[in-house]
C-alpha cells in the first residue's frame, strides 16, 4: 500500500508539522487557539485540496493519498487534521453536486487553503436523527430565506464557506436541501463558541440564521436532494475521520513503547513486564486492523465504489481503537502520561470526540447492520 508518492507526502507533512505545529500544539490547546497561518501553510504545501481536480486548484489525487496526509497531521494535532478533513468533505460536495459556476466561484480558495469550508447538518434537536432538522429555507421569488440555528459546526467562525442543510419542503429527508452560505452574508451570525473536552484548537460554533436571504443559485444539486448529499459526503468524511484516529493511535503507541523501553522500575525497563507487553501487542494489532479498514475504504472510493458499510466500519473500528490506545498509552506512561509534558493526555481527550463526530459509533453500527440486512434480504 505504501507507494513512493505516499512516503514523499508523509515526509513533507511530517517536516511541516515538526516545524509549524508541534512547537505550539500544547499551548494552543491550552488556550483553545486556532492558527489560520498554520492552515494556510498546509495550503502552501498543497494538501488542502488533495482529492479535487487540478482544474479547481486541487492536486488531482485520491482518498488513498488524503488518508496518509491526515494520519500524519493527526500525529501532531487532531485539530488541524479535522479542519482539513471537513474542509475537504465540503469541497467534494461542491465538486460532486455543484454547478460549474459554483465550482469556479467557491473551490479555488478552498483547495488553496486560503479559506476553510464547513459542514452544517446538526441542530440542537437533531443530531443522530439528522433528517428531523428544522432550520427553514423558504423560497421567495429568486431567493431562499433561511431561519433557524445549527449546532456543533466544526470551524464555525473561522471558515468562510458553509454548506448548510435546511428544510425547504415537507418533514423527513426528502424535504431537506443543501445551500452554500458564506461568512458576511446579512442575516447570518455566529452564536455560541463551545468549550470542549478536546480538539480545542479547532473552534466549534453555533450558526444563527435570521431572515438570511441567499440567492436561489446557492442551492447545491437540486431542491430536496440535501439529505442524500449530506449522507454521501459523510460516507467519505467518516473514513477520513478514521484516518485521523489512526494517526493519534500510532503516535500514542510510539510514545508508549519508547518510554517503556527507557523507564526503569524494579531494576528493569518497564517494557519487560509482560502485562505491559501484552497491552502494547494488542494496541499494535488493533491499530493495524484499523489502518487496513481505512485503506480499504479509501481504495474503494478511489475505484468509484461507494461502500457505506466499509466506511462505517473504518470509522467505528479506528475511532474506538484510538480511544482505547490513547487511554492505555497514558496508563503505560503513568504520572508523566497524565501531564502535558507528552501529547498523550491531549490525544486521549481528542480521541473521545472522534467516536461522536460525523455520526456516533452507535450510528455507524446502525449503518452497518442496515447494509447487512439489505445483503441478506
Ligand atoms: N448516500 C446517499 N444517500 C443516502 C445515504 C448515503 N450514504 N444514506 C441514506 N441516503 C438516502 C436514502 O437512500 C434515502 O433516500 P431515498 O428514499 O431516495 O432512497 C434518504 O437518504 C433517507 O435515508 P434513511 O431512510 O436511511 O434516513 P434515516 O432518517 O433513517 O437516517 C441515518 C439514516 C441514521 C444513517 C442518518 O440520519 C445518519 O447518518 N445520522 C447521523 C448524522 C451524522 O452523522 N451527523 C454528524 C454531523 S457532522 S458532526
Amino acid at each position: 500500500m505504501t507507494s513512493g508518492l505516499h512516503l514523499e507526502l508523509v515526509e513533507q507533512v511530517r517536516k511541516f508539522c515538526i516545524k509549524n505545529i508541534e512547537p505550539t500544539a500544547e499551548k494552543d490547546d491550552g488556550e483553545s487557539k486556532f492558527n489560520m497561518d498554520i492552515y494556510r501553510g498546509l495550503g502552501e504545501l498543497g494538501v488542502c485540496g488533495i482529492v479535487l481536480p487540478e482544474k479547481y486548484g486541487g492536486a488531482g489525487l485520491g482518498y488513498s493519498e488524503l488518508i496518509v496526509v491526515l494520519e500524519e497531521i493527526a500525529k501532531f494535532s487532531a485539530s488541524y487534521a479535522v479542519t482539513l478533513s471537513v474542509s475537504t468533505m465540503v469541497q467534494s460536495m461542491i465538486d460532486t453536486y455543484g454547478s460549474e459556476e459554483q465550482k469556479q466561484k467557491y473551490l479555488p480558495e478552498l483547495t488553496s487553503g486560503k479559506e476553510i469550508g464547513a459542514f452544517s447538518l446538526s441542530e440542537a434537536g437533531s443530531g443522530s436523527d439528522a433528517a428531523s432538522l428544522r432550520t427553514k429555507a423558504t423560497l421567495k421569488g429568486e431567493d431562499y430565506i433561511l431561519n433557524g440555528s445549527k449546532m456543533w459546526v466544526t470551524s464555525g467562525g473561522v471558515a468562510k464557506t458553509y454548506v448548510v442543510m435546511a428544510r425547504s419542503g415537507a418533514d423527513g429527508p426528502k424535504g431537506v436541501s443543501s445551500f452554500i452560505v458564506q461568512n458576511g452574508q446579512s442575516g447570518f451570525e455566529f452564536g455560541k463558541l463551545e468549550s470542549k473536552m478536546g480538539l480545542k484548537a479547532s473552534p466549534t460554533r453555533e450558526l444563527i440564521f435570521e431572515n438570511c436571504k441567499i440567492p436561489k443559485s446557492n442551492i447545491l444539486g437540486s431542491q430536496g436532494l440535501g439529505f442524500n448529499i449530506a449522507m454521501s459526503a459523510l460516507d467519505r468524511g467518516r473514513f477520513t475521520i478514521a484516518s485521523i484516529a489512526t494517526g493519534l493511535a500510532k503516535r500514542s503507541l510510539d510514545e508508549a513503547v519508547k518510554y517503556s523501553l527507557t523507564r526503569k522500575q524494579f531494576n528493569q525497563p518497564i517494557f519487560e513486564f509482560q502485562g505491559l507487553q501484552f497491552m502494547m501487542a494488542d494496541m499494535a494489532c488493533e491499530i493495524t486492523a484499523s489502518e487496513l479498514l481505512v485503506q480499504k475504504a479509501a481504495t474503494n472510493f478511489d475505484a468509484g465504489i461507494n461502500d457505506q458499510k466499509i466506511a462505517a466500519m473504518a470509522k467505528l473500528k479506528a475511532t474506538d481503537t484510538a480511544m482505547s490506545v490513547t487511554t492505555d498509552a497514558v496508563q503505560i506512561m503513568g504520572g508523566v502520561g497524565y501531564t502535558s509534558e507528552f501529547p498523550l493526555e491531549r490525544f486521549m481527550r481528542d480521541a473521545k470526540v472522534l467516536q461522536i463526530v460525523e455520526g456516533t459509533n452507535q450510528i455507524q453500527r446502525v449503518v452497518i447492520s442496515r447494509m447487512l440486512k439489505k445483503e441478506y434480504s
